[in-house]
């Protein structure tokens, strides 16, 4: 469940969980029972939309595995309607600096602390309403990770980490070589490096960090190396891919 997932990081356990693009509830629901601590439901890359989200959420917590949802963009009409379904949390993507860091903050709560939108005696964050705790304990449950994947991040994460009601940093080596101008080269040195120092400032603020580390990487063995406590390093395409290229090769010998 969402605070036993903020929970096991906030003691330091290292949860693991993959990317699901295929937009689909029943993937979703067969990757919840494989044993991933967590998934991420992703709205940035891929057709995935708000109804198709919400299936997948009822799919995976239904089997009382943790959902993220990484939303399109940071954008506080997005992020509303996306609270409202119930992740137990959200993964923010491109926040460069510490305003737009607070604007993502903001966002995830409720007014005098933030500017999210009231509904929820009638939302499926707060169980329809059959949760009163839910005004006064959402924060407690919903765990808010922003990505660092670009050179201005790097330089500003510090700033950034200090947000209050931002959980932690979730870096994208993908986007972030790209911006360091190695365009998919996630081993690159300096890749390595930048990430390193992100990793070490975050910390440095009390502040939890995470990442994507695809299987095999450089980045995957630094993120296993220690300190990291989320760690996304597949993805349901990406799996299904891979499987369907080992089965044909099975009997294809030509
Ligand atoms: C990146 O590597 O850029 C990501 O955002 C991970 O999906």
């Amino acid at each position: 469940t969402s605070s036993l997932l903020k929970q096991r990081m906030r003691n330091g356990d290292l949860v693991y969980g993959a990317f699901l693009m295929s937009t689909s509830p029943m993937v979703a629901e067969l990757m919840a029972y494989t044993g991933y601590d967590f998934v991420i439901i992703d709205m940035e890359h891929g057709p995935g939309d708000y109804t198709t989200t919400l299936s997948m959420l009822q799919a995976v917590q239904g089997k009382g595995t943790s959902a993220i949802v990484r939303v399109p963009s940071n954008d506080e009409v997005i992020l509303k309607k996306v609270l409202d379904m119930g992740p137990d949390g959200v993964l923010i993507p491109m926040v460069n600096n510490a305003a737009e860091a607070r604007s993502a903050a903001a966002a995830c709560l409720y007014p005098p602390r933030g500017v999210r939108g009231v509904a929820y005696p009638l939302v499926r964050a707060s169980k329809w309403g059959f949760n009163p705790d839910y005004k006064d304990s959402y924060t407690k449950d919903l765990l808010v990770l922003v990505q660092v994947e670009t050179s201005e991040a790097v330089a500003e994460v510090s700033d950034m980490a200090r947000v209050e009601g931002i959980d932690g940093i979730f870096i994208g080596p993908l986007d972030l070589s790209a911006s360091l101008g190695h365009l998919g080269d996630i081993g690159h040195p300096e890749v390595l490096r930048c990430m390193d120092g992100v990793k070490n400032r975050t910390l440095a603020e009390g502040k939890l960090i995470g990442g994507f580390a695809p299987a095999g990487s450089a980045v995957e063995a630094m993120m296993c190396a220690g300190d990291y406590t989320l760690v996304a390093g597949a993805v349901d395409m990406g799996l299904l891919r891979d499987a369907a290229v080992a089965d044909i090769a099975r009997f294809k010998f030509q």
